[in-house]
């Protein structure tokens, strides 16, 4: 567990603000003043604080590999493990104003048709976990790296016209970890279970519905992330409900505007930690559109790269072009007018990991130093490197695939696989990112791997682009509590408020590698080979 405490100023009178992140692995708390400055921010990890869990990474990884799940019930826990800790570190519960969170996007939790009920009549005096523990209809929640479900993608994608029309209809093509085709195999494989469910929420809306004790609405920056949506209209698509499963509207309830307050703190967290009663709760939405606001981007061509256990590349569009061949178009959270493009790696941080593992000795170090002993270029040699089934390009079948200068395959040395994982992963995002309208001005990194400089050099020099870092590395907890704090301030002038009128993020970013223009050429005429080589890949 971590705790800090940052503000020196006197906390326990200002109003404050509190954003959630359930994310993969862990849960998160971040406290801002009514300022945006960060106050203190708290976390666990599933592994490690609830053992009991048996989970990997957050995670169970099933038999044949494509199936992956989280125990709903460990969110349960987890969110009193965290505000008990948060209590003992008597950090001023009763100062939160508002709060608002983040989750693991695509996530779908089954809850039956008694929960509501459950929710409401909460007691106090007892833990979270031991009063919900039955209010599941199925209880293992199909998770972002949920691979299982190409049957479902096909079968929407005759229903709906198409690849490019579901794309074009729901912002993003039928994608396997998308919540509605998760919904329509487990109506498909476990139909009692559907009988049983009488609500379906994302992690985001579950983690809102377990705060104000009443199912939550979805917002549209994570509703996108279903297939079920007309990013268009920001409504549930009637076709799109129809071809997934039977008495699906109104299990999934409303969405509603991402800065809406959507009810108050439920007197459970009042009497159990302290908060005030009245404290708003405002929709909770999805990791990566958390990420966005946290970053405030706003701007077409500010673009971030976020590398975490999935690396995403995301930022900011006004005329979006979904694509029937890569990335989404999410609801933009912090400017209902506006979209979010992102695009989406399950090999991130995971990937890079196991590289330096096998070829780094397991230290960043001597990772480092192997990058620093290679080329620029890899003397043409490419690599693309699949611990897990891939969403870009979509691979199913994880796999290492090694060419050298002549596109034949290659055994390659440790340090050259070592810059091959590292040029590759951010070629493919030049590439991938440019074909969905995401072309950088600029770069802001994010994540748990942007503090190592030798990757953000190689980033820079791949897109000839400055990179800048925020001293603030885990962004969907601070996005979430930019959010709140917004929401309110909305909720205060009865109006949308511009979210710059609010908070002003970007000013916390510092230039952190500048790109070396010749090695940009060469990174641009690599990026043609990449391309057709990443098609023989995937094929
Ligand atoms: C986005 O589409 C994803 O699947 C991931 O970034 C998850 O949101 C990670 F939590």
């Amino acid at each position: 567990m971590k705790q800090r405490v940052m503000a020196s100023r006197d906390i326990s009178t200002s109003p404050l603000f509190m954003g959630l992140d359930f994310s993969t692995q862990g849960l998160k708390a971040t406290l801002i003043d009514a300022t945006g400055q960060l106050v203190a921010e708290t976390a666990m990890q599933f592994d490690e604080d609830l053992p009991e869990f048996k989970t990997k990474g957050g995670v169970h990884h099933h038999a044949h590999g494509l199936i992956v799940t989280a125990p709903p019930l460990m969110w349960v826990a987890a969110l009193d493990l965290l505000l008990a800790r948060m209590q003992k570190e008597n950090l001023p519960l009763a100062k939160v104003t508002a709060i608002s969170g983040s989750g693991q996007q695509h996530g779908s939790v089954y809850l039956r048709h008694s929960a509501r009920a459950q929710l409401k009549a909460l007691d106090s005096r007892l833990t979270l976990r031991d009063q919900l523990r039955d209010m599941f209809a199925f209880d293992a929640a199909p998770v972002w790296m949920d691979s299982s479900t190409s049957k479902q993608c096909r079968e929407r994608d005759i229903a709906l016209g198409g690849a490019q029309a579901v794309a074009e209809l729901t912002g993003s093509r039928s994608y396997e970890r998308f919540t509605g085709n998760q919904i329509a195999k487990l109506y498909q494989q476990h139909p009692d279970a559907y009988t049983a469910t009488g609500h379906i929420a994302l992690v985001s809306s579950f983690a809102a519905s377990l705060l104000i004790g009443n199912y939550a609405p979805i917002e549209p920056g994570d509703g996108a992330g279903m297939n079920l949506m007309n990013i268009h209209t920001g409504h549930w698509d009637p076709a799109a409900l129809r071809c997934t499963a039977p008495g699906l509207k109104k299990r999934l309830g409303p969405i509603v505007p991402s800065h809406k307050v959507i009810g108050h703190l439920s007197r459970y967290f009042t009497d159990r930690y302290g908060f005030a009663p009245q404290t708003d709760v405002i929709a909770f939405s999805g990791d990566n559109p958390n990420s966005l606001a946290a970053l405030g981007l706003a701007r077409s061509g500010d673009i971030a790269i976020s590398l975490g256990t999935s690396d995403t590349v995301f930022g900011a569009l006004s005329a979006p072009k979904p694509s029937a061949t890569e990335g989404h178009i999410f609801g933009n959270p912090i400017n209902p007018q506006s979209y979010m493009a992102l695009i989406c790696y399950k090999n991130g941080s995971l990937t890079r990991e196991a590289v330096r593992n096998e070829f780094a000795r397991g230290s960043w170090k001597t990772f480092e130093a192997a990058l620093a002993r290679t080329p620029s270029g890899n003397g043409g040699r490419i690599g693309f490197y699949f611990k897990e089934p891939e969403i870009t390009p979509p691979v199913l079948k994880p796999g290492i695939h090694r060419f050298g200068p002549d596109d034949r395959r290659e055994r390659f040395t440790p340090a050259q696989n070592v810059r091959a994982v590292v040029e590759g992963q951010y070629l493919s995002m030049r590439l991938h990112g440019n074909n969905i309208g995401l072309i950088p001005q600029k770069i802001l990194a994010t994540g748990g791997a942007s503090v190592n400089k030798s990757l953000l050099q190689v980033m820079a020099d791949v897109f000839g682009t400055r990179v800048y870092v925020s001293s603030q590395p885990n962004s969907a907890a601070l996005g979430a509590a930019y959010r709140a704090l917004h929401g309110w301030h909305c909720a205060r002038a009865r109006r949308f408020v511009p979210f710059a009128k609010v908070i002003q993020p970007t000013a916390s970013f510092t230039p952190s590698a500048e790109p070396d223009r010749a090695t940009h050429r060469l990174y641009t005429a690599l990026l043609t080979r990449y391309a057709h080589l990443e098609k023989q890949v995937v094929s």
